[in-house]
């Protein structure tokens, strides 16, 4: 069982604001495959073939059929013992919010009611050329790259390499973090921005920044207090001891 110190535990039932910045290595637990660890997506699959919109303006096919593929994965992944627990966080602490860099949906599916989304969701597509949203289930089983009625083609709903984010969501992601008095940090290796940074913006604005990781990050040096634990072990035994003290 990960030792939690109760320094995060006081410090979260007292906080007015908690911004909960999640990774990869949160949605591990339920088999989606990470980035960059050993045996992760980009050891097996170049991103620069892959994740920006040069590479699917040059072989769109391919690009459509490697989303496809990771579709047919995370559709069949479930949310795990890490996502329940942040679920069930929200009634134990005020202002909960999970901006998630994650794009399968496992926040919103474990029941996550304040999930801000900075990279996408693989569940959806729009049209490169007119914007026309496609968010319809049936897309997410063609083999055929679709095309849109005008005549632009169809792509993921995510966010490749030399794409702005979402400005809105972004936007708002910051201004929590500015506000946040406690930042966790679950599951990130700490090196993609603007998400990276978002820890850095908590920290310079004071907020108790934690991380949760069995590994270190960049972002390592810039917590209070690291975890060096799986997600899955970790906030259960959050709540568990969030718990424990309202009703002490
Ligand atoms: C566990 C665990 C368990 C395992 N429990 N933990 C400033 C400085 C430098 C570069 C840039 C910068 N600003 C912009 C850039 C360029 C670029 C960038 O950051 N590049 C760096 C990599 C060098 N950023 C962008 O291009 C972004 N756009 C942008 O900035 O627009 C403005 C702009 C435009 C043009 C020019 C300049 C600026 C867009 C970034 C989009 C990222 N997209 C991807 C793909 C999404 C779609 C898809 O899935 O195919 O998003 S890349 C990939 O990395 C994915 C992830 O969301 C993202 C982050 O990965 P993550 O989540 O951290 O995963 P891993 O695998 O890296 O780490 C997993 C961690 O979990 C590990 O640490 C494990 O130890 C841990 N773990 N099991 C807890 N059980
Ligand atoms: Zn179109």
């Amino acid at each position: 069982m990960p030792t939690i110190p109760s320094s995060l535990v006081d410090r979260l039932a007292r906080a007015r604001c908690v911004v909960v910045s999640t990774g990869a290595g949160m949605s591990a637990e339920s088999g989606v495959p990470t980035f960059r660890a050993e045996g992760g997506l980009w050891t097996k699959f170049k991103p620069e073939e892959l994740a920006n919109v040069d590479a699917f303006l040059r072989n769109p096919q391919m690009v459509w059929e490697w989303y496809q593929s990771r579709r047919d994965v995370i559709l069949n992944c479930s949310p795990n013992a890490g996502h329940t627990a942040l679920v069930e966080m929200e009634p134990l602490v005020q202002g909960l919010t999970i901006v998630t860099q994650n794009i399968d949906g496992l926040h919103a599916a474990a029941g996550s009611t304040d999930v801000i989304e900075l990279h996408g969701n693989i569940r959806r597509n729009f049209c490169q050329q007119c914007g026309e949203r496609y968010d319809d289930a049936s897309l997410l089983s063609m083999t055929e790259i679709p095309s849109c009625s005008c005549g632009g083609m169809i792509r993921p709903d995510v966010v490749w390499f030399g794409e702005m984010l979402p400005e809105k969501a972004l936007a708002r992601a910051e201004r929590l973090c500015e506000e946040a008095d406690v930042f966790i940090s679950v599951g990130t290796s700490g090196v993609v921005y603007p998400a990276a940074g978002l820890a850095l913006v908590a920290h310079q604005h004071h907020a108790f920044t934690v991380e949760i990781n069995p590994e270190e990050t960049p972002l390592t040096p810039y917590a209070n207090v690291a975890i060096s634990a799986a997600a899955g072990a970790v906030l259960p035994e959050v709540v568990r001891l969030l718990r424990e003290r309202t009703a002490g």
